[in-house]
This record gives C-alpha cells, sequence and structure tokens, in this order.
C-alpha cells in the first residue's frame, strides 16, 4: 500500500448529539474493519439531514428502502483513493458489507476470498491467514456466504427487538432533534407523533419484548460465543476460549456485526447494564471489551462512551 502521497480513506459515518459517543451500528461494523485492517483513515462525521445528499453527492444509489418502498439512502459509505484501480480513480463503496469485503481483498489477503470458491486445498494457507487476522478468514469454508447470512440474521434480531427497544432513546442532536423526529415519523407506516415510538419503562409490553430479546440472543447468538472456560481449564469452546466467535482468539468480520450492534445498544438501551452484565451470564459485556482494541473513534477526541 503507497500512503507516501498521505492519502488515506475517508469513512462517512453519522453524527447526532455531537457530545455523545457514536451509536450507527452499520457504520460501527465499518470502524471495527477498518481498525482491524490497519488502514490509514479520517473519519467525515455526516448529520442525520445530510446522509441523502452525501450519497447522491458520490453518486451511490440507495441500497435500502423505506417501508413504503422508497429509496433509503444509508451510510456507511468509504473513499479509497490507495485501492489501485486500472483508471487511477479511487473506489468509492456504500454498504458495510461490501465495505469489509472490499478491505479484506485488498489490504488482507494476497488470496481474495471468493463466495464461490470451494478449492479446500487451501487449509495451510488458511491457517496462515488466521494467525495474520482475516476479516473472512479463508479456512476451506465458505466464509463470505456464511457471513453474509449472518449479517442479516444478526441484522434481523436486532432491528426486531433493539431498534424499537433503545432507538427512542438515541442521543439526537438538540439542534435538529425535533426535524430528525419528524423524518422517523414519516418512514413508519401508521406512527404520526414521536412519543408513539415509546415502548416505556417498566411497562408490561417492554419487560416482555426486553425477555423475547434476551432470550433470541442467549438460544440463536449465544451458542456462537463460548462461555469463558471452567477455573478447571476445561475448554470453552469447539475451537478455543478466547472471546470472539468459536472461541477465537482474534476476532472477525462475524464479530464485528454483532459488536457494531452492541455499541448501538450501550449508546440507547435504558437496560444495557443488565444487558452488558447479566444476560447470557455477561456474555455480550465481555464480547464488547474484547472489541476494545479495534474501537477507537477518529475525530471526536474527547468524547467517551456514556456507559461500559
Ligand atoms: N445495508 C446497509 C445499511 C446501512 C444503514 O442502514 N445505515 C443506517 C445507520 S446504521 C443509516 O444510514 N441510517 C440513516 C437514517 O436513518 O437516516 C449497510 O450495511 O451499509
Amino acid at each position: 500500500m503507497d500512503t507516501s502521497n498521505n492519502k488515506v480513506i475517508t469513512f462517512y459515518d453519522i453524527i447526532l448529539d455531537p457530545t455523545a459517543y457514536p451509536i450507527s451500528p452499520n457504520p460501527w461494523k465499518t470502524r471495527y474493519a477498518l481498525n482491524f485492517a490497519k488502514v490509514p483513515y479520517r473519519t467525515t462525521w455526516v448529520p442525520l439531514a445530510a446522509v441523502a445528499e452525501t450519497r447522491n453527492a458520490l453518486q451511490l444509489p440507495a441500497n435500502r428502502k423505506h417501508a413504503d418502498g422508497s429509496d433509503f439512502p444509508t451510510l456507511p459509505i468509504i473513499r479509497d483513493p490507495l485501492a489501485a484501480t486500472t483508471s487511477g480513480s479511487e473506489v468509492v463503496v456504500g454498504d458495510s458489507f461490501d465495505i469489509a469485503l472490499h478491505l479484506q481483498n485488498t489490504y488482507l489477503s494476497n488470496n481474495p476470498p471468493s463466495s464461490s470458491s470451494n478449492d479446500p486445498s487451501s487449509a495451510a494457507a488458511g491457517q496462515q491467514q488466521q494467525q495474520q487476522g482475516q476479516l473472512f478468514p479463508a479456512d476451506g469454508s465458505g466464509t463470505v456466504a456464511l457471513h453474509r447470512a449472518f449479517n442479516a440474521f444478526v441484522d434481523q434480531i436486532f432491528s426486531q427487538y433493539g431498534a424499537p427497544l433503545a432507538g427512542f432513546y438515541m442521543p439526537l442532536d438538540p439542534r435538529t432533534a425535533e426535524s430528525d423526529k419528524a423524518a422517523f415519523v414519516r418512514r413508519i407506516p401508521g406512527v404520526t407523533r414521536w412519543e408513539d415510538l415509546e415502548i416505556p419503562k417498566g411497562s408490561e409490553v417492554r419487560s416482555k419484548m426486553l425477555a423475547e430479546f434476551e432470550s433470541a440472543l442467549d438460544t440463536k447468538l449465544g451458542p456462537c460465543f463460548p462461555s469463558p472456560a471452567p477455573a478447571d481449564g476445561a475448554k470453552g469452546g469447539p475451537q478455543g476460549t478466547g472471546p470472539f466467535m468459536d472461541g477465537r482468539q482474534l476476532p472477525i468480520y462475524a464479530d464485528f456485526i454483532v459488536g457494531g450492534w452492541l455499541q448501538f445498544m450501550r449508546g440507547c438501551l435504558p437496560e444495557w447494564e443488565d444487558m452488558r452484565n447479566k444476560w447470557s451470564g455477561g456474555k455480550w459485556g465481555r464480547l464488547l471489551d474484547a472489541l476494545e482494541p479495534w474501537a477507537d473513534v477518529d475525530g471526536r477526541e474527547g468524547v467517551v462512551p456514556a456507559r461500559r
């Protein structure tokens, strides 16, 4: 990688309340991946109301739809002037999963993973890649395709429970909060007032939803992340006793997918302390803590997580 001319990747993330820690789950997946790939980057912080014009200015079509079928422009986006293109122009990528693939293929792997590759002969190379750290380890299985399915699955669980339980408590920019709330209300069918989105703390309906969320995480994602080894030293998981997926010692992109959503929960969910310390025996707090080496936030010096 030639960084001699001081070129760096531009990473577009959403800024809400400037005094609050960032919370957007998909940009968080990208931040983790950028830090993991050790590429030089700078963050451009985009207010919620400017996401659409940012995406349009980069000539990136929306890759998500609102419930009514209209375009839903989103971040993250990266502009990468370091990646060589035949035309010499920078690479622009506008989806968190595609960004992770771009980072893997451009900076982490001489043998880019391919969703169609089924070559089992690369087990040794795969083991070496694992030691170096890979977002999508080429260990003989189709980890890109499996990651794609896992990403959709994790998004679905957190969108079903986490977003309604936590979204109301997003740290909006006080200067634009009213228009931001109106924008959210407009996109949710059947909702006319921001207050209608509240699931009141302590209510029966909230308790039930929290219990369902806890159980969904425990039964559907919990087995992917083994509990710590018991004191007698017995193995805690199929591959080891590390804090990451399958007991790995180093994270892979799957860990960052879950971590991105945990950052959102930490920033917004009133019951975060329970989720962090009690749900699944503290598994989710341990995972978030273990991801800390890749959680550096660029350009928001002095803004610390509200809750740890
Ligand atoms: N499939 C896209 C989804 C990105 C996405 O949904 N981003 C959200 C933040 S997590 C967003 O930009 N929301 C803008 C808004 O709510 O107006 C990706 O993975 O990059």
